[in-house]
């Protein structure tokens, strides 16, 4: 019998691409989710092909994210099929205040299916409406996103890379549903305190604004 314990304690490597328009968040989302904060400071990092970040799931399970930041590249661009190539899980994001970034999603879609179809993985794919901060612009009506996700079994999540909500809790789920295995009640409540305190701030500074819970609902978590 092999070291079981041996097992348990090493990193599984998860590569992670986020997709989608320029300025739907994808750079702020990554700067968010390894160095907790969010500005121009950190945006000479966008050269760099990606961002580790290691979390531990149910089970004392570590998984090292690896997630790859497409920078510049475009619908179209040479390198697009490399960066998704062997990927774990693609992050296809949209700006919620921006209804030309959902219509794309189609389009990135389509491209993560044509590569994941010459490759030996499927990634597991999921929606994510960034910008959340931001509800009072809202450009994409929320029941389009939710009947995508239905039409195509994805899951979506509400973030904000500004304030930072369910930016974590985002990537720890796809990581989650990657390897097969169900957050717990921890994991969940922890993610959700940080939520809690920049929801504080937010309807300080928005009073008439939706309440989180308000919004969450336009959220379909699996
Ligand atoms: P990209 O990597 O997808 O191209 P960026 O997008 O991460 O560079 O973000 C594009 C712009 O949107 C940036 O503004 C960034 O600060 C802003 N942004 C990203 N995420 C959020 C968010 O959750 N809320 C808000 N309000 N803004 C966000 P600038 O002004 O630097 O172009
Ligand atoms: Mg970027």
């Amino acid at each position: 019998m092999s070291d079981s314990s041996e097992d348990e304690t090493r990193d599984k490597l998860l590569k992670i691409v986020i997709l989608g328009d320029g300025a739907s968040g994808k750079t702020s989302m990554a700067t968010r989710l390894v160095h907790d904060a969010f500005g121009k400071q950190y945006k000479q990092t966008v050269g760099l092909d990606f961002f580790l970040k290691r979390i531990t799931l149910a089970g004392n399970l570590n998984v090292t994210m690896q997630v790859w930041d497409i920078g510049g590249q475009t619908l179209g661009g040479p390198m697009l099929d490399k960066y998704i190539y062997g990927s774990h899980g693609v992050l296809l994001v949209y700006d919620i205040t921006n209804h030309q970034s959902f219509e794309s999603l189609d389009d990135w879609y389509t491209i993560v299916q044509k590569v994941a179809a010459d490759s030996e993985r499927r990634p597991t794919v999921a929606l994510v409406g960034n910008k959340i901060d931001m509800e009072h612009l809202r450009d994409v009506k929320a029941d389009r996103p939710l009947r995508f996700c239905q039409e195509n079994a994805l899951a979506h999540y509400c973030t904000s890379a500004k304030t930072g909500e369910s930016v974590a809790l985002c990537f720890q789920r796809l990581a989650a549903d990657i390897v097969g295995v169900r957050l717990n009640k921890a994991e969940l409540e922890q993610s959700q305190q940080v939520v809690k305190a920049d929801i504080v701030n937010y309807m300080q500074e928005q009073p008439t604004q939706l309440t989180s819970q308000h919004k969450s609902s336009m959220c379909l978590l699996q």
